[in-house]
C-alpha cells in the first residue's frame, strides 16, 4: 500500500510546484498592480455621451426618422439644439431666446455650432441658461455636437452656466443665434 501513497505524494507535490511556479507571488503582485492602475485610470478617460438621449428617443414607439423634422423648438431634435444640455425654456414658460418670468439670463454661456437644414448654413448658437429658480424639469435634452470633455470648460456643455449670476440656481436653457460660422 505504501507504494500507492508514494505515487500520490509525488504527483501531488509535482502539481503543487507547477501551480506555485505559474502563480507565484510576483505574478500575483504584477496582476494586482495592473488591475489597480487600470481601475484608477479608466474613469479619467474622456468619454463620448453623444446619442445618449437620442438613442432613447429613437427606441420609442413611432420615433420619427433621423433628420425628419428639426423644426419644432419644443423638441430635442430642433436644429438649434444640436449641442444643448438642459431643460428647454420653450417648455418652461420662456422661448428660444427669452427666459421664463422670474428668471434671468446667465452672464456666461457656451456656444455651439449647428447646421440649419433650411438654408444649409452653420450658425453659432449661444446656450444661455436661465437662472434664479429651481430646475424646470420639462423637456430635458442632451445633444453634444462638437462638445468636448469636461476638463476643457469652455467647450463643455454639462455646466451650470448660472455660475456667475447672483442667484446660481439653474432653471432652463435658451438657444440664441449669435453669428454664422
Ligand atoms: N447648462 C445646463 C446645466 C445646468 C446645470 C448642470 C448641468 C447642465
Amino acid at each position: 500500500m505504501n507504494w500507492l501513497f508514494n505515487i500520490v505524494d509525488r504527483v501531488t507535490e509535482r502539481s503543487v510546484r507547477q501551480v506555485a511556479h505559474r502563480h507565484g507571488r510576483r505574478s500575483f503582485i504584477t496582476r494586482l498592480g495592473t488591475g489597480l492602475v487600470g481601475g484608477a485610470l479608466l474613469p479619467m478617460l474622456p468619454f463620448d455621451r453623444s446619442g445618449q438621449f437620442g438613442a432613447a428617443h429613437a427606441a420609442g414607439a413611432g420615433a420619427a426618422p433621423k433628420n425628419a423634422k428639426k423644426s419644432d423648438p419644443t423638441q430635442c431634435d430642433y436644429w438649434r439644439y444640436c449641442a444643448i444640455d438642459g431643460y428647454l425654456c420653450t417648455c418652461c414658460g420662456g422661448s428660444l431666446t427669452t427666459c421664463p418670468p422670474g428668471t434671468e439670463v446667465s452672464k456666461v454661456s457656451w456656444v455651439g455650432t449647428c447646421l440649419n437644414p433650411d438654408d444649409g448654413r452653420h450658425y453659432l448658437v449661444s446656450y444661455n441658461d436661465c437662472c434664479g429658480k429651481g430646475s424646470c424639469g420639462e423637456c430635458l435634452c442632451n445633444n453634444n455636437e462638437r462638445e468636448r470633455p469636461g476638463y476643457r470648460l469652455g467647450v463643455h456643455n454639462d455646466i451650470n452656466w448660472c455660475m456667475a449670476n447672483t442667484n446660481s440656481m439653474f432653471h432652463c436653457t435658451t438657444a440664441i443665434i449669435v453669428g454664422t460660422a
